[in-house]
């Protein structure tokens, strides 16, 4: 049957052209992360990526990728390089400097006082001054409350610490305020920081329970210290021009995916928090339950007059009386 066939071929370039402009209508959005997939970030991006591909209707094609090397992640977002990028907000502070408020130690009481926070206009205030500095800020996530672990050393107060050398992220606060403590602060990026543990390059790091739970930082190290001594922010951005070439529904897509990232990490952050520190135990490492954090906080405590004139006492006093 000519006809019949006529058809059949018709039909078939149609779909043939159809896959076409779909394949070249669909923009590819390539997102890193540090951490494992199976952790607060990696699960964190996989549900970004199931909200974005179903709410654009298919038009965004999210590849998931990992890079513990947080500062390059960014810089590259900001070149444009990658589209998107996720991780803890450690070394945000070099690209959107009044951000580094966010990582004074001793600054947030609770978990729930930090989400309120960033939550809150402080949050979405920091959020919108992103795009001057050639980023856009999707949402803010989370690390968690950081904690001490060392090697061979133990540490029984903070005078301990003088002299030994930690590693901190590439974050000037963090430095400051470990400097304060007698400490020789060594910074440097997530991905450079398991074999420095190796090769004892420092005596050692501090990070949240769920970061060591998924590298296995425990493995390297031997006492856990439970010192909570500052709330480490995560930070999702994308590239602004990347957003801005966006349709609307693609632009909701990406807020709503944001918005799912975020509950996902939390979920997880919260989970680790509350079954991790005895898988912690169990594995093998020494687990200190601090009971003298305000020891760590009057170590701490030179520093806090720089904060002050960096941040302004009122933005310090707004965030820490926030209920
Ligand atoms: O994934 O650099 C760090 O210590 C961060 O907490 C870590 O990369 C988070």
């Amino acid at each position: 049957n000519p006809s019949q066939s006529t058809k059949t071929a018709a039909l078939t370039s149609l779909i043939l052209a159809a896959g076409i402009l779909t394949a070249s209508a669909q923009t590819t959005l390539t997102l890193t992360h540090s951490s494992p997939a199976d952790s607060h970030f990696g699960l964190a991006a996989t549900a970004f990526k199931k909200v974005v591909e179903e709410k654009s209707g298919g038009t965004i094609n999210v590849v998931i990728q990992r890079m513990d090397n947080e500062r390059e992640a960014l810089e590259s977002v900001q070149f444009g390089s990658q589209e998107c990028a996720m991780g803890s907000a450690g070394p945000l502070g070099n690209f959107v400097a009044e951000t580094r408020v966010l990582d004074v130690p001793f600054l947030f009481d609770s978990y729930k006082h930090a989400r309120g926070v960033l939550d809150s206009d402080v949050g979405q205030e920091l959020l919108a001054l992103f795009p001057a500095h050639g980023l856009y800020g999707v949402a803010w996530l989370e690390n968690g409350f950081r904690n001490l672990t060392t090697g061979s050393k133990a540490v029984h107060s903070p005078d301990d610490l003088r002299g030994m050398k930690i590693r901190t992220m590439e974050n000037q606060v963090h430095m400051q305020a470990w400097q304060a403590a007698g400490v020789l602060p060594t910074p440097m990026a997530f991905s450079e920081l398991p074999s420095a543990l190796q090769q004892g390059t420092v005596d050692g790091q501090e990070n949240p329970i769920p970061v060591i739970l998924s590298n296995n930082l425990d493995m390297m190290q031997k006492h856990l210290y439970l010192t909570r001594h500052v709330y480490s922010p995560g930070i999702f951005v994308c590239n602004p021009d990347f957003i801005a070439g966006l349709t609307d529904e693609q632009k909701a897509a990406v807020e709503d995916g944001g918005k799912a990232a975020s509950a996902a990490n939390r979920a997880r952050v919260e989970q680790d928090e509350t079954a991790g520190i005895e898988t912690l135990r169990k594995r093998g490492i020494e687990v200190v339950e601090v009971t003298d954090r305000d020891a760590y906080r009057k170590a701490m405590a030179s520093a806090n007059a720089g904060f002050e004139s960096q941040f302004g006492a009122d933005l310090l006093k707004r965030i820490r009386d926030w209920k």
